[in-house]
């Protein structure tokens, strides 16, 4: 039974797995998954059929080398760099403005201006920022947001190159402004100088100015001479589907861009709504069966299980093996697995056998080594009444008062008293033994 179903359990988690090996891609069948070096996941394509609607066709021009993936069509001139579906970014190159003047103080070239101009998608509010670059530089940055419309700018000037700080856009050969607004769709940045650049011209001919990704730009002194040829910049925008809110755009589900295990938020920046996986699930939510169930047993980071851990689709589940008991958790609902009461006493009883054994060899060899002395001690007896030491003993008590006069000395006494049977302490030897002269205890002088 238990062997059934193990084996039911395990083709399940093969049919799961191959389910999810064929649903891992990110794009349509038969669509192009990149253009160049870019990966184009869908509601993102390249053709006809393989985007969601006509706000998320990337013109891929294969003529170049590598191919170039264009937003939207070619006329709108803006290359894509990255498209993200878990943050819902998406990072494209914008010009930078430019003006600059000969020795004289002569504009040469037209001035440039940095603009852009998306009829879909608005600049992300975040990480986003406007700089401009220049020692005789003022720089005005023109949001078009509908009816109210944004207006920043700042200012940037210096004496000498060696006033300025790499990494510093305080205003000193560059100004930066802090974050732009949500909802802005447009723009265009103009820079001008206060004198044609006339004064500080041999280190800083231009003035520049672009919207940039703050992280893409690190200003040194050497900007300063020509912007170390630079004329894009990388910049975020922020995707989402549609003009619909969620709840709107959930009444035609044929149009409802969200799939399979996967939930709709409102876009936090401009209208449209955007689609994110469930949580314990991971890939594309805007194709169906997209998100895959995160197999979370086998990550040990992703559960809180401390023995049995069983996968379900968009969770997982804890357990304890047999002859355990408790939820097998161990976050602060947990109380992992404890062995059962029967479990327990085994333990108990092999803990108690143990510690009797233990026992038993302690007294065992205390109770050897206490007979071991008593029979010396009777040995001494035998060998005391064997030499007539009885006879002896009887005989001086008989004697009144003369325990005085003759004593008998046990075998430590004597040696004691001879120190050690010491050579020096010889007096003569007869024809019973060797006689010692020895000193007693308490100082008396006897003979032996
Ligand atoms: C591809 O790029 C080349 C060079 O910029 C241009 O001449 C050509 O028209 C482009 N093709 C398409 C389909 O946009
Ligand atoms: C690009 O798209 C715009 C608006 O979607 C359209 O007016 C224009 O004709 C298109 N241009 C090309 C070259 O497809
Ligand atoms: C959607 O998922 C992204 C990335 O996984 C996450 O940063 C974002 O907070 C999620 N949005 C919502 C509304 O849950
Ligand atoms: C600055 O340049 C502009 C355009 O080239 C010119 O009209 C103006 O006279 C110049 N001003 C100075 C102070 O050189
Ligand atoms: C700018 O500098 C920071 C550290 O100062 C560095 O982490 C970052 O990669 C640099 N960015 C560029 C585009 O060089
Ligand atoms: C600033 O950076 C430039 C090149 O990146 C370097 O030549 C210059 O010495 C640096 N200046 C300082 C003050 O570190
Ligand atoms: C910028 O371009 C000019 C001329 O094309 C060249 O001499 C110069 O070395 C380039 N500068 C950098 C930093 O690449
Ligand atoms: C929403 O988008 C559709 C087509 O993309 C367009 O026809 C409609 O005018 C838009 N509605 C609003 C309120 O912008
Ligand atoms: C739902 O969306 C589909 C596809 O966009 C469209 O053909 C259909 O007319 C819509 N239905 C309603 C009731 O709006
Ligand atoms: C998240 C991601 O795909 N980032 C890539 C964006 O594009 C640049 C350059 O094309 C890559 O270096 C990043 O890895």
């Amino acid at each position: 039974m238990e062997l059934q179903i193990n084996l039911m359990h395990a083709m399940l988690l093969w049919v799961i797995a191959a389910a999810a090996k064929a649903a891992s891609q990110t794009i349509k069948p038969d669509c192009e998954a990149t253009c160049g070096d870019v990966s184009i996941p869908y509601p993102f394509g390249t053709r006809e059929g393989c985007y969601l609607n006509d706000d998320f066709l990337i013109a891929c021009n294969h003529s170049l080398s590598p191919p170039k993936p264009l937003l939207w069509n070619s006329s709108f001139n803006l290359q894509v760099l990255n498209i993200s579906i878990e943050d819902h970014r998406l990072r494209i190159y914008t010009f930078v403005g430019r003006d600059c003047y000969d020795k004289m103080g002569k504009q040469y070239d037209q001035p440039t201006l940095a603009y852009a101009n998306l009829p879909r998608f608005p600049f992300s509010d975040k990480g986003n920022r406007f700089t401009a670059i220049g020692c005789d530089t003022i720089a005005v940055f023109n949001g078009l947001n509908g009816a109210d419309d944004f207006t920043t700018g700042c200012l940037s000037l210096c004496n000498s190159i060696r006033s300025v700080t790499n990494g510093s856009c305080s205003g000193i050969g560059c100004c930066q402004t802090s974050n732009i607004p949500k909802g802005l769709f447009s723009y265009y940045a103009s820079v001008g100088s206060f004198y044609n650049h006339t004064k500080v011209w041999s280190f800083n001919p231009c003035s520049y100015a672009f919207l940039a990704e703050e992280e893409s730009f690190n200003f040194s002194s050497a900007d300063l001479k020509d912007l170390q040829n630079r004329t894009v910049f990388p910049t975020l925008l922020d995707w989402a589907v549609g003009n619909k809110t969620c709840e709107e755009a959930k009444k035609n589900l044929t149009s409802y861009a969200c799939k399979d295990n996967s939930y709709c938020y409102n876009s936090d920046n401009g209208p449209g709504y955007r689609c994110n996986c469930s949580s314990g699930f991971q890939g594309n939510p805007y194709l169906p069966n997209g998100c895959q169930d995160i197999d979370e047993c086998a990550d040990p980071k992703r559960n809180e299980c401390t023995k049995v851990c069983i996968n379900t689709p968009g969770s997982y589940t804890c357990s304890c093996p047999k002859g355990y008991h408790g939820n097998g958790r161990r976050d602060e609902n947990g109380d992992g697995c404890t062995p059962h009461d029967d479990q327990l006493l085994i333990v108990k009883i092999a803990v108690g056998i143990f510690i009797g054994l233990i026992a038993l060899l302690i007294t065992s060899s205390w109770l050897y080594w206490g007979l071991k002395k008593r029979k010396f001690i009777k040995l001494k007896e035998k060998f005391f009444q064997q030499n007539g030491g009885l006879m002896l003993q009887q005989q001086l008590h008989g004697r009144e008062g003369s325990s005085e006069s003759v004593k008998i000395f046990t075998a430590e006494e004597l040696e004691k008293a001879t120190n050690k049977y010491d050579e020096d302490t010889i007096i003569g030897r007869g024809g019973y033994g060797t006689v010692y002269k020895g000193i007693l205890a308490d100082g008396r002088f006897n003979v032996n």
